[in-house]
């Protein structure tokens, strides 16, 4: 059984020796079992605030070896659905290879194409990195990405950078246009950063609708992009992990 490439490197399963969070009970990602899902009227439509930019606003758009990372400016926020509110700080996305699908959350056991994260904290900490030491420090919002019909103009704006931003690029997308438009339907649960240091300080938030980018567009994720070893960098995602007893909500029934 072959291993995905990227997994391989740093080997994943080592982890919880050098970062003791990655082999708590906590983690993320997780298999998101509809059946198993609690209904929770309570969850409200998660609101954006800032996420239209001005047209001179260009982000920087990086390659870090691990993702493709669009750092976002602070006056992007989450103003509703979370109790409290938090303040982006980049989106990344996870995706496979050319022979299969590289979501990090699995629904009903089934792996989407790709996934964006949207990583925000905590207005009520100084920075990122006082926010991700507390339970209640960081927000990420999940949404899968999934193979259509035709060409996503939004994420375009993103992947016609993508082969000439080895280490960094500019880019100017439509951001909320990379999430679905419906926020209403969502599911919600505690985990983790996906990746060391793996800290179990986030309150994820998971989309039900997905996007659709062309066949093309999502070659172009997979292929565009090499790590640090100058190999594809592919399948940047880590396997699902233990619920250890964790329940999931759904904002719908
Ligand atoms: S994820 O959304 O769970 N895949 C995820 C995983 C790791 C990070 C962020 C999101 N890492 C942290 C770094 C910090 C950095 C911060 C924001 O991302 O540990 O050093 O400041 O970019
Ligand atoms: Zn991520």
């Amino acid at each position: 059984l072959a291993l995905p490439s990227f997994l391989l490197v740093p080997d994943r399963e080592h982890w919880g020796v050098d970062y003791l969070d990655c082999g708590g009970n906590v983690q993320s990602p997780i298999n998101i079992d509809t059946a198993k899902t609690i209904f929770s009227p309570q969850l409200r439509p998660i609101q954006l605030s800032g996420y239209s930019l001005p047209a001179n606003e260009k982000l920087s758009l990086r390659n870090n070896g691990h993702t493709v990372l669009l750092e976002l400016p602070e006056s992007l926020a989450i103003t509703g659905g979370y109790a409290q509110q938090y303040r982006a700080v980049q989106l990344h996305l996870h995706w496979g290879s050319s022979s299969g699908p590289g979501s990090e959350h699995t629904i009903d056991g089934r792996r989407f194409a790709a996934e964006i994260h949207v990583v925000h904290y905590n207005t009520k900490y100084d920075t990122f990195k006082e926010a991700m030491v507390h339970p209640d420090g960081l927000a990420v919002l999940g949404a899968f990405l999934e193979v259509g019909p035709r060409e996503n103009p939004y994420y375009q704006e993103i992947l016609e950078h993508l082969h000439k931003i080895q280490k960094e690029g500019k880019a100017l997308p439509h951001l909320v246009r990379l999430l679905p438009t419906n926020l209403k339907l969502y599911f919600h649960y505690n985990g983790s950063l996906t990746t060391p240091p793996c800290y179990q300080t986030v309150k994820w938030t998971v989309f039900n609708q997905t996007m659709l980018l062309s066949h093309e567009q999502m070659s172009i994720l997979v292929m565009s992009l090499r790590n640090d070893d100058n190999k594809p960098l592919q399948n940047n995602y880590r396997m699902v992990q233990d619920m250890h007893g964790r329940r999931v909500l759904a904002s719908f029934q």
